[in-house]
């Protein structure tokens, strides 16, 4: 059964969005009215720039990964599209799986044409023909407001053989994943469209080498996708104006707990915490928050100051991962989240490798001993916390077992949790 719309966007309509401005205006089944609100003038800039000129204008944005690793699109881009062996794929990331992530739903709900119009962008620019959208399985409404917008923009001329006239072919499939978190990892993902078990593979060789079925792939996430339709619109100059010199352009921010008013927000990197925080209804009581999701890490309430970019984040000795934002007040028991972030990692490790599958058991026996005592009782779980905490982060294939400690740890640490 499909849910209910939950488009949480409380500044929707408002003036000065950018990844956000259809969001709550336009009739995300509607191709005329995508195209009456600025779509397809992206798509169309692309062709006169053509793929090179494409991958240099995201390049000097500065565009960003937004899955979470920050990791340079326009790099991503070119090593893909210099590959000699073909067939090149492009494959978007739509398995919105980190905990306390729904950004990408909204954009996909809200907007689902700019994602399809995105796409065939990167597939033109790395030389694909053929794109996949592996969408989280839980997303019902997405997947039908996307596959209604494939069926149009390929009745259209907008996808197949010869996309608007100009002779390049690129279609999309959706595949749709399964419930399993790990499937979000790009070499999981491959995995799981090839029809094997949705285990990582060893990193490198790198998917812009060696990705879908073997193939040169450029792996892009739903939001880093749709920013490259304002840095084509609006000029990569323009664009790189936004937000810091390291961390360009517009950034969804999903905040949810202890807020007045959860939901998607956007704001130019740079902005505070306590700015974004301000915005969402920040509770008097605001004890922590978790930044990141599941895979990032708490920061204290009185560390508001701390910049929503990727480098202050990392300064402060945290993570803005995909933008998770999720506040938590001096009602809720610290040591029931710990213990639900260690239930979640021991649940969906893949079991590939030892150090994830045996350490996701382990941080989570010793979570539920210490909930049971304090002080010098808990002081030896503790210890083990961190010795298997470093066997997960140093000797795990991929980022679920390398960040499975990462909240358990900052929550010691810089909340001084279990004293
Ligand atoms: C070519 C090289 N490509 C790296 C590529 C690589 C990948 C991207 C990032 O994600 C993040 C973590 C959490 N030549 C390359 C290269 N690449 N070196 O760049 O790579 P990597 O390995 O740094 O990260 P990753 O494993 O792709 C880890 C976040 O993901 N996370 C959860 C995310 C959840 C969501 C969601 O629900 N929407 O995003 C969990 O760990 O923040 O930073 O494409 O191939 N030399
Ligand atoms: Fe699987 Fe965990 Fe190893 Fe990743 S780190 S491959 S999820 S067992």
């Amino acid at each position: 059964p499909e849910p209910p719309a939950s488009l949480a966007v409380p500044q929707a309509g408002q003036p000065g969005l950018t990844l956000l401005r259809r969001i709550g205006v336009v009739d995300p089944a509607s191709l005329d009215d995508y195209r009456s609100h600025g779509g397809y003038t992206a798509l169309r800039r692309a062709f006169e720039l053509g793929p090179a000129g494409v991958i240099r204008e995201v390049t000097d944005a500065g565009l960003v990964g937004r899955g979470g690793a920050a990791f340079p699109t326009g790099v991503k881009w070119k090593a893909t599209a210099s590959q000699p062996d073909h067939p090149h794929y492009l494959v978007c990331n739509a398995d919105e799986s980190e905990p306390g992530t729904f950004k990408d739903r909204v954009l996909m709900e809200g907007d689902p044409y700019s994602l399809i119009e995105a796409m065939t962008i990167a597939g033109y620019a790395v030389g694909a023909h053929k794109g996949y959208l592996y969408l989280r399985g839980e997303y019902p409404r997405a997947l039908r407001l996307l596959g209604n917008a494939i069926q149009q923009a390929r009745a259209r001329g907008l996808l197949g053989d010869d996309v608007l006239g100009q002779g390049y072919a690129f279609d999309i499939e959706i595949r749709r994943g399964a419930g399993a978190y790990i499937c979000g990892e790009e070499t999981a993902l491959f995995n799981s469209i090839e029809g094997y078990r949705g285990e990582p593979r060893s990193k490198p060789p790198f998917p812009v080498e060696k990705g879908l079925f073997g193939k040169p792939t450029a792996e892009n996430n739903v939001e880093t996708l749709v920013n490259v339709l304002p840095i084509l619109t609006m000029g990569a100059e323009a664009y790189a104006a936004i937000g810091t010199e390291k961390s360009t352009g517009p950034k969804l921010f999903c905040v949810s707990g202890s807020v007045e008013r959860p939901g998607i927000y956007e704001l130019p990197f740079g902005a505070t915490l306590g700015e974004l925080l301000g915005l969402a209804g920040k509770p008097e009581n605001l004890r922590a928050v978790l930044l990141g999701g599941a895979a990032g890490g708490f920061v204290r309430a009185d560390e508001m100051d701390i910049p929503l970019t990727f480098e202050g984040t990392r300064a402060a000795g945290t993570t803005l991962g995909s933008g998770v934002v999720l506040a938590i007040d001096d009602t809720v028991p610290l040591p029931r989240i710990l213990l639900r972030i260690a239930e979640f990692f021991r649940d969906e490790s893949c079991g590939q490798c030892v150090p994830c599958r045996v350490g996701t058991v382990r941080q989570e026996e010793a979570l539920h001993r210490i909930a049971e005592r304090t002080g010098a009782a808990a002081a030896g779980d503790i210890a083990l916390l961190r010795e298997v905490g470093r066997a997960m982060r140093d000797a795990s294939i991929c980022g679920l077992g390398q960040t499975a400690w990462n909240a358990v740890e900052s929550a010691i640490d810089r909340l001084g949790a279990y004293e």
